[in-house]
């Protein structure tokens, strides 16, 4: 079977648009002919005798719903929950991709369900089974169980996180001080998605430290202020903390802090460095705040609640973090609601949080090159919403390209327009820069004061230094293979030139086919290299290509069994100090 490393982002995007087309007709595959009617009677469903073979059956409230057996139903929520929860969300009301609960499904029958699931559409649902991902049989069991009621997963409480917990090495046990020769600084920490491990690559020698086991399908990992800690959070909400001043670092706790996550910060203001950790899940829809060196769990706060336009979300899944370096407080964005919660860690038990209003569907963000202004993508809204975090206040939501996807973003000086922050995206070739001086160049802050061609859609992240002269854009899930293995470089000194393309993945020089998606430039701590990700299928060989960030040559390519699946690279000194 061929597999891709599609991923529920692709998945995000695709369905995003894809089941637009659902309901709306255009970009429709061919419907099958005839009826698209339940094959099983609806008695059936209402039973526990189940089929012919005497298996258990599924017991739904909705009599329209299609016949399966609990087997299925367990199996296909799994499914459900590796591929589709990222962008349908978990009750299927729809987040980036459309509402798939059985209001919207039933009517559409499993035939057609099927043929969308098979062969995805040009509006960009992905093809499952003519990709080889899914078989027939898979197809079939999908198309059934998005017509079921979605189970509901269930809370996650203090208590469930306290008893999952566990302190690998105590507090007291551990270093007094840094026990090894690692240069921490120019350490990265390499995602290695689908093995649920990290990699940590010493950045000088381009040695593997250490291979360690984190949660399943690892996302991000995040630095302490004082660069001790590495948080690593799992999509299954699976939080590991790793000490780097051990001989070899290593896990020193852990702890499950829900079902599904993708977010982990810590607390970075004056006097409170390593202190508290924090994590937000997508599923239950929620946040936790931690004892940074324990991870022991202290509060919990619910993201329930009313959206920007006062309707009730149930699910507002938590996505990025970041930690204020203007006062005690995180910045978390709740997806669905559109707003921004800014949370004071100073008094746990007397909690004060105030939210903003933004705009629906807020992702991922980063700083401005003075830490003082969050900017953040709500990526389905086509938009960058602004956060002022000395005065706790929207400052800006600007219009950019479709679907923005910033990462962290790249901060940079204009020559014209001083300093501005970039983002990339995934709907189109656009590359927006914004404005960030309102003191120094008023006319100019929170405006798009240039818009750069890329080379096209699908763009994830993009990235320079304030060392260097370069813009790099990633394009990641572009349909195009010479596209999405390639790099775009810009020159900051002369934006109306022309991006140099960058063949990434042929430096790595692999022997297998497949996808080799080149994704995420992260610098090195002084800004003279950029490192990528070739990021292919599981059982095919991956790599990181180390460019020279002057030459924009390829210096070293770092290759090794255990680099299964790279995706997000994070230097331990930018990601301390939000240096993008
Ligand atoms: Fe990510 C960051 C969510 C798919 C690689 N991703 C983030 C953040 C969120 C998020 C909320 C910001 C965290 C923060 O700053 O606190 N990502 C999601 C999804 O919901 C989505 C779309 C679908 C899913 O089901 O997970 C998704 N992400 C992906 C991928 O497929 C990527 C490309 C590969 C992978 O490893 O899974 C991917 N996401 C990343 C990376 C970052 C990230 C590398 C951090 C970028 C940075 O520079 O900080």
């Amino acid at each position: 079977m061929k597999i891709r490393p599609m991923t529920s982002l692709a998945v995000l995007l695709l369905s995003a648009v894809a089941l637009g087309a659902m309901a709306q007709g255009p970009g429709e595959p061919a419907k099958p002919d005839g009826p698209t009617t339940q094959t099983t009677s609806p008695g059936a469903r209402f039973e526990s005798a189940g089929y012919a073979s005497g298996e258990e059956m599924h017991k739904t409230s909705n009599a329209k719903a299609p016949a399966m057996s609990e087997a299925e139903f367990t199996k296909a929520r799994q499914i459900y929950f590796e591929r589709c929860a990222g962008c349908h969300g978990v009750l299927r009301k729809g987040a980036t991709g459309k509402a798939l609960t059985p209001d919207v499904t039933i009517p559409k029958g499993t035939d057609y369900l099927k043929v969308f699931i098979a062969y995805g559409s040009p509006a960009g649902m992905p093809n499952w089974q003519t990709s080889g991902e899914f078989d027939e049989a898979t197809v079939d069991l999908m198309a059934r169980y998005i017509q079921q009621d979605p189970p509901t997963p269930p809370e996650f409480s203090l208590d469930d996180m306290e008893k999952s917990r566990k302190e690998y090495v105590p507090v007291n046990a551990r270093p007094k001080k840094k026990m090894n020769q690692y240069n921490l600084d120019n350490i990265f920490s390499v995602t290695l998605r689908d093995a649920g491990e990290i990699a940590l690559i010493d950045g000088d020698t381009k040695e593997i430290i250490n291979i360690i086991k984190t949660g399943y399908a690892v996302h991000i990992s995040r630095m302490s202020a004082s660069g001790r800690y590495l948080y690593v959070i799992g999509r299954d909400a699976r939080l590991n903390l790793i000490d780097l001043w051990m001989e070899k670092p290593d896990n020193v706790a852990e702890i499950k802090v829900g079902l599904e996550a993708r977010s982990v910060e810590t607390s970075k203001f004056k006097g409170w460095e390593d202190k508290i950790a924090v994590a937000g899940t997508y599923w239950p829809p929620q946040f936790v705040l931690m004892d940074g060196d324990t991870l022991k769990p202290k509060k919990i706060v619910s993201t329930r609640g009313m959206d920007v336009n006062n309707e009730y979300h149930p699910e507002p899944r938590v996505a990025a973090i970041v930690s204020s370096h203007q006062k005690p407080e995180f910045l978390i964005n709740a997806k669905e609601t559109g707003k921004i919660w800014m949370v004071d860690y100073t008094d746990l038990e007397n909690l004060k949080a105030k939210q903003l209003d933004a705009a629906k569907f807020l992702h991922d963000g980063g700083f401005d090159s003075t830490r003082r202004y969050f900017l953040t993508a709500a990526n389905s809204s086509n938009k960058i919403a602004v956060v002022d975090t000395k005065e706790d206040k929207m400052a800006a939501i600007i219009e950019v390209g479709k679907i923005p996807h910033p990462g962290r973003g790249a901060n940079f000086k204009h020559p014209k327009f001083g300093p501005v922050w970039a983002t990339s995206g995934l709907g189109d070739e656009s590359i927006s820069i914004i404005g960030t001086d309102p003191k120094g160049h008023k006319a100019n802050a929170w405006k798009v004061v240039q818009t750069l061609q890329g080379q096209g859609g699908g763009s994830l992240f993009i990235k320079t230094h304030p060392k260097s002269s370069n813009l790099w854009v990633d394009t990641t899930f572009n349909p195009d293979a010479k596209i999405s293995q390639s790099a775009a470089v810009y020159d900051i000194r002369d934006l109306s030139k022309p991006p140099q393309v960058i063949d990434i993945a042929a430096c790595a020089d692999l022997k297998d086919d497949g996808a080799k998606r080149v994704v995420q430039p992260e610098y090195n701590q002084k800004g003279d290299e950029v490192w990528f990700s070739i990021w292919s299928a599981k059982d095919k060989q991956s790599a990181i290509v180390v460019v020279d960030d002057k030459t924009r040559t390829c210096k070293a390519v770092i290759k090794d069994a255990r680099i299964i699946t790279p995706t997000g690279k994070f230097n331990v000194y930018n990601t301390q100090h939000d240096v993008y």
